[in-house]
């Protein structure tokens, strides 16, 4: 079995400074706090419920099985094409729980679906089951296999095998699914770079797929078997994209749907469909990282840029526009239309943690928690069995959400799923000298340090506390930079690096650091705190991140947003709900005035809501009211149908607005 572990996270490029290496999710202890709450509903609720969700996917197989051997089914394959990468998220998810709890009856079902995978793959490796056993629509996946590689998402699916191949083999050291995954890579090479008499009248297919993903899970391949082929495939399908194909038309036919329109290395502006676009920005950061060049670099700098100071919603969600499940034009950010799809947000998180590990630099952090913490956490209940595809920023009462056990394309559910299961892999990184913190929680690891392992023990109740206590114990004396990260909502002038959402009450505030109850200085480098000194067993770091309430402004450009006001606290953002407040469109804030209180018991218990001043204007009268507001990733937990609300109309700078209650 491989030794090496680097879970979804990447592989910095050796070419930078340093080389920072992420602690592995499954040598990181979540010992209580945020995340170890909804690690324990992921393990116990949310991987067995989906599991049960996915027998749709399983009765395909199965029956396509049954049509491929010659048996009658129990009934036709569906024709659904993604049914399948579903599952496949689902598989990839059980093998990190796996490395978190044993568990062999899960196991047990894991090796049976291999099995079944198995029997529906091909002798020649393709496996596709509804081409296979024939039963799919030519409109969504041509008339055979490879005839409509910009929507038959034959190699999105093969994708999210490779991914859980690779989790599953590093879980448990069996080599069943890796092998089904290997010989699939090894058809798809052989059709699409070399030729294959069987396919595409024996000429290489050189087209990349209308959905990325199998680039980046070319790379998890890649990282498990150590065979190059894998990440020169990678390669070759990230260069030829908008290069050897265009397509030409609308929807799911514009060059710029897929990211098709120019080669990606000359890319300068995040487009079309999000999701696909969030994978692809993975995959060149990951190629980057690997093979230790710079070939997507200034491609990756130029989208990020515009990106966060455009395109991002305040809970860094991604996508504007619904009929394209993706981007707009620059500042197009509407909030009750929205789509922000949580697997967007998902991804938001991959690829700018690739970013980090690629740079050091913690503005790329920045991003990656507010995804986590707002977008992509509310497309899970807290109960951890309802969903959210979409994610808007106002619910009003025509336009209602709500959260679903399941969808027919269930690609959201196991996405956020599988990225609970590895956020531990998210909270610490080391390079030669420097042990960085990155996400906080109530946490255990230990660190190789210059070859001394440093025992890490932290206590916080971050999200909803700025208070971080360390406690360090190298085995002996040990000289590194502890690098802290200070994000830019806590000391900054604006909540998230970008420009796009400036605080509008401007204080300025100070982080304390103390060790062993002395407060030191530290140097500020790449958005860390360093300090520097030689560390002993017992050493204590508190931390003090200062987590006011903030009001926070929007670009005015935002034109959706104008007069209006967003709440954030920390890495949250807040929102009003019906259940505390009534409808939410009648409220207005006038005050800063506000105070926090912790929620001890009923859904929404341990979370820490706010209390704020505002007003209520209800047919032409005003009343004083507090408005009660909780963290957006804990909306819609209390009943369907609520008004929600993220941007509340403001009256403190704009005290003569009229009200709209529309
Ligand atoms: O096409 C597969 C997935 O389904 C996409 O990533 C999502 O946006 C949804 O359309
Ligand atoms: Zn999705």
């Amino acid at each position: 079995m491989a030794a090496v572990l680097w879970g979804n996270s990447l592989l910095a490029a050796t070419k930078q400074s340093e080389q920072i290496t992420p602690v592995p999710f499954n040598e990181v202890t979540l010992t209580g706090g945020f995340w170890g709450e909804r690690m324990q509903t992921e393990l116990d609720v949310t991987l067995p419920f989906s599991l049960i969700q996915a027998g749709p996917a399983i009765d395909q197989l199965r029956d396509g099985a049954d049509l491929i051997e010659g048996r009658e089914p129990k009934q036709r394959p569906s024709t659904n094409g993604p049914l399948s990468s579903d599952l496949y998220k689902i598989m990839e998810g059980a093998a990190y729980s796996l490395m978190l709890r044993p568990d062999p009856a899960l196991e047990a079902k894991i090796d049976a679906l291999t099995e079944l995978l198995g029997r529906v793959q091909q002798e020649d490796g393709y496996l596709f089951v509804c081409h296979t056993c024939g039963c799919f629509d030519p409109f969504w996946v041509g008339e055979r296999p490879y005839s409509k590689v910009v929507y038959s998402h034959e190699l999105y699916n093969v994708g999210h095998l490779y991914e859980a191949a690779a989790a599953y083999y590093l879980a448990t050291g069996k080599r069943g699914l890796l092998d089904i995954a290997i010989k699939n890579a090894q058809h798809v090479n052989r059709v699409f770079f070399e030729g294959d008499p069987a396919y595409n009248d024996g000429k290489p297919v050189m087209q990349a797929p209308g959905h990325e993903e199998i680039e980046l899970a070319l790379c998890k391949l890649y990282r498990v078997t150590g065979d190059r082929l894998y990440l020169d495939m990678a390669k070759k399908f990230l260069d030829i994209r908008g290069v050897t194909y265009r397509p030409e038309g609308d929807g799911f036919m514009s060059p710029f749907y897929a990211q098709q329109h120019a080669p990606v290395s000359e890319q300068t502006e995040p487009v079309g469909h999000a999701v696909r676009a969030v994978y692809l920005y993975t995959a060149m950061a990951m190629v980057d990282a690997l093979t230790g060049e710079q070939h997507y670099a200034k491609a990756l700098n130029a989208i990020w840029n515009n990106l966060v100071s455009t395109r991002i919603y305040i809970t860094g969600g991604l996508g504007a526009q619904a009929s394209i499940e993706g981007f707009g034009p620059a500042y197009e950010l509407p909030n009750k239309t929205a789509y922000s799809e949580t697997c967007a947000a998902v991804g938001n998180v991959f690829f700018n943690q690739g970013m980090f590990l690629g740079s050091g630099d913690a503005r790329y952090l920045d991003i990656a928690e507010i995804s986590l913490f707002n977008n992509a956490l509310a497309g899970i209940s807290l109960t951890g069995d309802r969903f959210f595809y979409v994610n808007p920023l106002e619910a009003d009462e025509e336009r209602h959400t709500c959260r679903s056990p399941w969808f027919g394309c269930a690609c959201c559910p196991p996405n956020i799923s599988r990225m609970i299961l590895q956020v531990p892999g998210y909270m610490y990184a080391y390079s030669k000298d420097r042990l960085y913190l990155t996400l906080y929680s109530c946490s255990r690891t230990t660190v190789p340090m210059n070859g001394v392992r440093v025992g890490v023990d932290q206590t916080s109740d971050y999200p909803f506390d700025g208070k971080v206590t360390i406690k360090l114990t190298p085995e002996k004396r040990a000289a590194f930079r502890l690098c802290l990260r200070i994000p830019t909502w806590s000391t900054g002038r604006e909540f998230i690096p970008g420009g796009l959402y400036p605080y509008r009450n401007t204080e300025k505030y100070s982080v304390t650091i103390r060790v062993n109850g002395e407060t030191v200085d530290y140097d500020m480098n790449n958005g860390f705190a360093v300090v520097k000194r030689t560390w002993k067993a017992g050493d204590i770091v508190e931390l003090e991140l200062p987590m006011p309430v903030r009001r926070t402004a929007c670009d005015p450009r935002v034109k959706e947003n104008e007069g209006t006001t967003a709440v954030t606290r920390g890495p949250l953002v807040y929102c009003a709900e019906e259940a505390d407040n009534g409808v939410v469109q009648q409220l207005s804030l006038i005050s800063d005035e506000a105070r926090t209180h912790l929620i001890t018991e009923g859904p929404l218990k341990n979370i820490t809501q706010i209390g704020i001043r505002g007003v209520r204007v209800d047919a032409g009268d005003r009343t004083p009211t507090e408005i009660t507001l909780i963290p957006y990733y804990a909306w819609n937990n209390r009943g369907d149908n609520q008004t929600m609300r993220v941007w509340l109309p403001n009256l403190i700078e704009n005290p003569n607005t009229e009200i709209r209650c529309d």
